[in-house]
């Protein structure tokens, strides 16, 4: 994650700011320097200071200075970076109407995974965002428990998810890729975990994605299927087109689509998918998943039915 080096047009005028604060920053600092370097050399000069005797100190030349460069000069480049930042940055980083978007993506922060669905196609994932690459996307965020903060440096500035309330941002990624994104507001124990990726796709691919994941799963009575219905997975997770439909965790209709789980926290594999199931709370402690006591091939039959869940 490197909010300088940008890939839209928001994340750019943010980095640039950034540029132009650290300059600003940097004469500041040299001017004051200077002054300093400049007032030493000339530290045993006769009519300085407490030394009266000789010339008297030129009282106009100390006013100048007090007035130009210790009031003047701080509120104008001040104000001027305050200008730059209000007026352009935090324009261009706001959210456009809706009207103003090509498609609208809503992310829902929880404790400690992101939900996100796609309006209007009853398309449900987590932890990661597709979007296609040169159209406006209009990201709706909120939470399901407390304030979390959705922030992709790569794509734009960081946007609160407030109880109650929704909040918009805007994601119009120039080029594809992966952009990492992370939860910027202390939201509990597994705050850290609680990373995402955004795949910025040419449309094209991006509308197949969304095809894909508007499938439904097939309803399987593998042993693992039953397993899995059997026990208390469904109560907390959904997998669409079957009698799951809990809400706790994450999705699972397209799990195996997903490159990671747990919110990035392990590489989506049969063996951390076990590891999950039965040591969850050692992986990522505090999670609101338990540890499923189960092993041996009821384990290896519960994830091979996880795995046709592509
Ligand atoms: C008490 C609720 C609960 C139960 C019961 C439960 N889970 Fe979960 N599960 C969760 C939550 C919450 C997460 C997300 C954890 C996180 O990332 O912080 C999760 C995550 C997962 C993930 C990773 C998904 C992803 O995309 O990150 C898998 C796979 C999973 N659970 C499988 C199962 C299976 C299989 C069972 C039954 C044996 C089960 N879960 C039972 C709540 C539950
Ligand atoms: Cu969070």
């Amino acid at each position: 994650m490197n909010s300088l080096s940008p890939a839209s047009h928001q994340a750019r005028d943010i980095a640039s700011l950034w540029w132009w604060m650290l300059g600003g920053a940097w004469l500041g600092f040299l001017l004051i320097a200077c002054l300093l370097v400049f007032a030493w050399i000339r530290r045993n000069r006769r009519g300085i200071g407490r030394d009266t005797e000789g010339q008297t100190p030129g009282e106009a030349v100390s006013t100048w200075i007090v007035v130009t460069l210790g009031v003047a000069l701080p509120i104008a480049v001040i104000a001027t970076l305050f200008f730059v930042a209000d007026v352009f940055v935090i324009r261009t980083t706001q959210a456009p109407a809706a009207t103003k978007t090509a498609m609208t993506v809503q992310v829902i922060g929880r404790q400690w995974w992101w939900e996100v669905r796609y309006p209007g196609t009853g398309v449900v994932t987590a932890n990661e965002i597709h979007i296609p690459t040169d159209t406006p996307v209009l990201l709706e965020a909120t939470t399901a428990d407390v304030i979390h903060s959705f922030w992709v440096p790569e794509l734009n500035r960081k946007i609160d998810t407030i109880p109650g309330q929704v909040n918009e941002i805007e994601l119009d990624a120039e080029k594809a890729g992966v952009y990492r994104g992370q939860c910027a507001e202390y939201c509990g124990v597994q705050h850290a975990h609680m990373a995402l990726d955004v795949y910025a796709q040419p449309a094209a691919a991006y509308r197949t994605w969304l095809a894909h994941q508007k499938r439904h799963a097939t309803p399987s009575t593998s042993p693992g299927a039953r397993i899995f219905f059997s026990n208390s997975c469904t109560q907390c997770h959904t997998i669409r087109g079957t009698s799951a439909s809990g809400t706790t965790g994450p999705d699972l209709t397209h799990l195996m689509s997903r490159a990671t789980i747990a919110a990035l926290t392990l590489p989506n594999t049969s063996a951390n998918l076990a590891a999950w199931i039965t040591r969850n709370q050692q992986i990522k402690p505090g999670n609101k998943m338990v540890d499923i006591a189960i092993g041996g091939r009821r384990l290896a039959e519960l994830v091979a039915y996880l795995r046709t869940l592509r």
